[in-house]
């Protein structure tokens, strides 16, 4: 289980900061080079995993080439990431084609560690893979057709279904995008396509005025999902993607309660205006503890940093800035 015995990473609020989400002083956590073949490591996946915390990583290498590797910590900042990319078996399926992965994303549900990730299938899809010890990985059926991006798994099945965010998308720098859910019996056949949540119109939140996508695997509260996603404004320098939250139905994810007007975190440091992709902070994951949270997010595509917040302070923050 992920029953915690571990604690979060975590700084308190520094005395002069007024914002709901601030960042770990010592960001970023994970370089660019950490690994010997890394181009640039970001958009990565953690976890508490025995008596410490396990990952998937982004490592895109010095070819450029995208892929998952797996790593360990104690501690949740210090990362040992294995030298060598995920190798999977066949899960559920024969084994299919994967020319890239990237953007993974991790959760334990019922007696295994579930992962997500854009797979490489004719261009990008949802690839779906587990592992019971982050040493053997299966890969199993890819979940939806070409093209799709921000595959986001629920911790737990709604109504007997696993349900899975994701968002439809084309085959480039896709210039729009919407947030849907899909269910599933079995993690092989995905149906029930329902959309979630769209993009803002420029004149309410410009933020995610272009495309939003969900980030880390929605947290559970008494109030609802606790869903972090990334929006995007395209602007004279690009795209520029920041933070923000919503918080879905228990039963039925498809009902925004709420949502962030105002961003939580934008990129504002230098880790995260500058990089391969300047302008970018992409969550992929979060851990928590009590009310804590630690988000963990891809900077400027380029390196991993984490911020913190209270979940009481970012439901209570967004019950007073929805859209
Ligand atoms: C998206 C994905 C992300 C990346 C972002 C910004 O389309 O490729 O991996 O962080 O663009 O470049």
């Amino acid at each position: 289980m992920t029953a915690q015995s571990v604690m979060i990473p975590w700084q308190d609020r520094p005395e002069d900061c007024n914002d709901i989400m601030w960042r770990f002083s010592e960001n970023p956590i994970i370089n660019r080079y950490a690994i010997p073949t890394s181009n640039s490591i970001f958009n990565s996946a953690v976890i508490p995993f025995e008596d410490g915390f396990a990952g998937v990583f982004r490592c895109d290498n010095k070819a450029v080439q995208m892929n998952i590797f797996a790593g360990f910590s104690k501690d949740g900042i210090n990362w040992d990431i294995n030298h060598d990319p995920i190798e999977m078996q066949a899960g559920n399926t024969d084994m299919i084609e994967s020319d890239y992965k990237y953007d993974p994303r991790v959760t334990f549900i019922e007696d295994r560690y579930w992962i997500t990730w854009c797979n490489g299938y004719n261009g990008p899809t949802i690839g779906i893979g587990y592992t019971f010890d982050f040493k053997e990985f299966f890969q199993c059926e890819n979940a939806f057709l070409p093209f799709n991006r921000n595959g986001v798994l629920f911790p737990e099945k709604i109504n007997g279904k696993y349900a899975m965010l994701s968002r439809p998308s084309d085959n480039g720098h896709t210039p729009f995008g919407d947030i849907y859910i899909s269910y599933s019996p079995d993690m092989k056949y995905w149906g029930e396509h329902r959309c979630v949540m769209k993009v803002t119109p420029f004149e309410d939140s410009a933020w995610q005025c272009t495309k939003i996508g969900g980030g880390p695997v929605p947290i559970k509260t008494e109030e609802g999902w606790l869903l972090f996603y990334h929006g995007v404004i395209n602007t004279c320098r690009g795209f520029r993607y920041s933070m923000g939250a919503a918080l879905l139905d228990l039963e039925d994810p498809t009902k925004v309660l709420y949502r962030t007007k105002p961003y939580l975190l934008a990129p504002a440091e230098v880790y995260e205006l500058t990089g391969d992709v300047p302008n970018v902070v992409f969550p992929c994951a979060a851990l928590t503890e009590g009310d804590k949270v630690t988000v963990y997010y891809g900077a400027a595509d380029t390196v991993v940093a984490i911020a913190f917040g209270y979940i009481s302070e970012i439901i209570d923050f967004m019950k007073k800035n929805s859209i």
